[in-house]
């Protein structure tokens, strides 16, 4: 990839609703995307490999638990903080920032909010500083958009329970050192439980050929009679609200994650616009290619000033999943389709690797994908105003 000449776009002055200390942030993992993502990338993502080199620079930014209180070993920023770094990280590749919010938000996020002060003790420092890694497993072969089917179980066995079943599209599992696994219990209760690497009969098989989130490595969890210490069953939550408590932080990360992609794809085709002559003009010049930079712009626009007060309701916890629901359609939709645009301004050349765009545009299939469908969020949607549940 030619060098990374990214430009943030504040079209409405958005900086000024910032803190120091949140610009502070967003520029300096803007650096390190710059740095150590951009060069890099690419060729990760054409090989099909998570580069495991920057999970030391990603733990260096404060990317894995941000939110996270710092005597945990956390970031202890705000959630505008968390929301900035996610935004940054995917602006590189929605696969990094996949990598850094199921460490965050799927990982470190249950264990601080359900776990013992003995789990919290045990995992959360090393998972901020990378030194293990985690996984989240909740979907399955036969339940993604609805969660409360799933079959894998857990059996009470005295000191530990006795764990069956399997995941299926896992972020991070090829390569993690524990998972964060929901399974049911005896009374059908979904209960929450750290699985580790190396406990027999649990495997993590990688999944192949995938043409979306390429530098993510993606696997499932094969669970054959695992025998789990019950002090690794998190005490303080029961029932499906457990893994879509942590859902809703990651869905409000991808929700400014969304924004870094769509950003990085406007500003490169903006940037060729100017550049690209045909019939001696900049193609910048002609009004179809105008008309597709300035929807593009006024979208993104919209999507920040939704998602900065988003994270003003977060921090006062005061957001609504719905709230987070629409925000996360809203901008992966809105991605997407700008990636789509933009790739096509770079005629030939967008679907070459020396522009990132075709590459965000493949991610993006798996973003709006994942954390709960496009389709699944508008019901979310549909549910809050009209008070009628169309899942059942
Ligand atoms: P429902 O009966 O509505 O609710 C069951 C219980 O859960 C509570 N609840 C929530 N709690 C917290 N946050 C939310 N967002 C919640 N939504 C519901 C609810 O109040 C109830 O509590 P209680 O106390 O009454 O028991 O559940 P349902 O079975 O009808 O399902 C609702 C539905 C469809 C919205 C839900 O299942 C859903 O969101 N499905 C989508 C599944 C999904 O998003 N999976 C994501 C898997 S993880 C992933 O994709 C990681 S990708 C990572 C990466 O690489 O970045
Ligand atoms: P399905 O649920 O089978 O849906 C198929 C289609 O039917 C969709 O279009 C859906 O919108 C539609 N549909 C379903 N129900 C309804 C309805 N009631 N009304 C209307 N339409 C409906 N999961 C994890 O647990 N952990 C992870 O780390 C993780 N990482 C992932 C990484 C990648 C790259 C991908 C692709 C997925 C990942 N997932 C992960 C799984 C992801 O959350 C699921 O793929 C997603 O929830 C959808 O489930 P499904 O694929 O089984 O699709």
């Amino acid at each position: 990839m030619p060098q990374d000449r990214f430009q943030g776009h504040d079209y409405f002055l958005m900086d000024e609703l910032l803190t120091e200390e949140h610009r502070l942030v967003r520029d300096s993992v803007r650096e390190w995307v710059k740095r150590d993502v951009s060069p890099i990338i690419e060729e990760y993502a054409q090989k099909a490999e998570f580069p495991k080199q920057i999970i030391k620079g990603l733990a260096g930014i404060g990317a894995f638990g941000p939110y996270i209180p710092a005597e945990y070993g956390g970031g202890g920023m705000d959630q505008i903080s968390y929301g900035l770094i996610m935004q940054e990280i995917e602006r590189g590749d929605s696969g990094v920032r996949s990598t850094a919010s199921v460490q965050s938000s799927l990982v470190m996020y249950p264990i601080y909010s359900y776990g013992s002060e003995e789990q919290r003790r045990k995992y959360l420092p090393k998972l901020a500083t990378g030194e293990m890694m985690g996984c989240f497993g909740l979907t399955e072969p036969n339940h993604g958009s609805n969660p409360s089917g799933m079959l894998t179980t857990i059996r009470d066995a005295g000191d530990h329970v006795v764990l069956n079943g399997s995941k299926m599209w896992i972020s991070n599992a090829p390569f993690a050192q524990i998972a964060v696994v929901w399974a049911k219990d005896e009374e059908g209760s979904i209960r929450g439980l750290v699985v580790e690497r190396g406990m027999e009969g649990f495997s993590t098989p990688e999944t192949h050929n995938k043409w979306s989130l390429r530098a993510s490595a993606t696997g499932e969890l094969v669970f054959d009679n695992v025998k789990v210490p019950k002090s690794n069953i998190f005490p303080n939550v029961k029932g499906l609200k457990g893994p879509l408590g942590c859902l809703n932080s990651a869905r409000y990360g991808i929700a400014w994650g969304a924004i870094g992609a769509a950003m990085d794809c406007y500003d490169t085709a903006l940037r060729y616009s100017q550049e690209r002559i045909q019939f001696g003009k900049p193609i910048g010049a002609f009004q179809l290619q105008q008309k597709k930079l300035a929807e593009m712009i006024t979208e993104i626009t919209k999507a920040q000033l939704l998602t900065w007060r988003l994270g003003v309701l977060k921090n006062e916890n005061r957001a609504t999943p719905a709230q987070i629901s629409m925000a996360k359609r809203n901008n992966v939709n809105m991605a997407i389709q700008i990636a789509r645009e933009a790739r096509q301004m770079l005629g030939g050349m967008g679907i070459t690797g020396e522009y990132p765009i075709m590459r965000h545009m493949m991610n993006l299939e798996s973003v709006i994908t994942y954390e709960g469908t496009h389709d699944i969020h508008l019901l979310i949607t549909g549910m809050d105003v009209t008070g009628f549940n169309a899942f059942n």
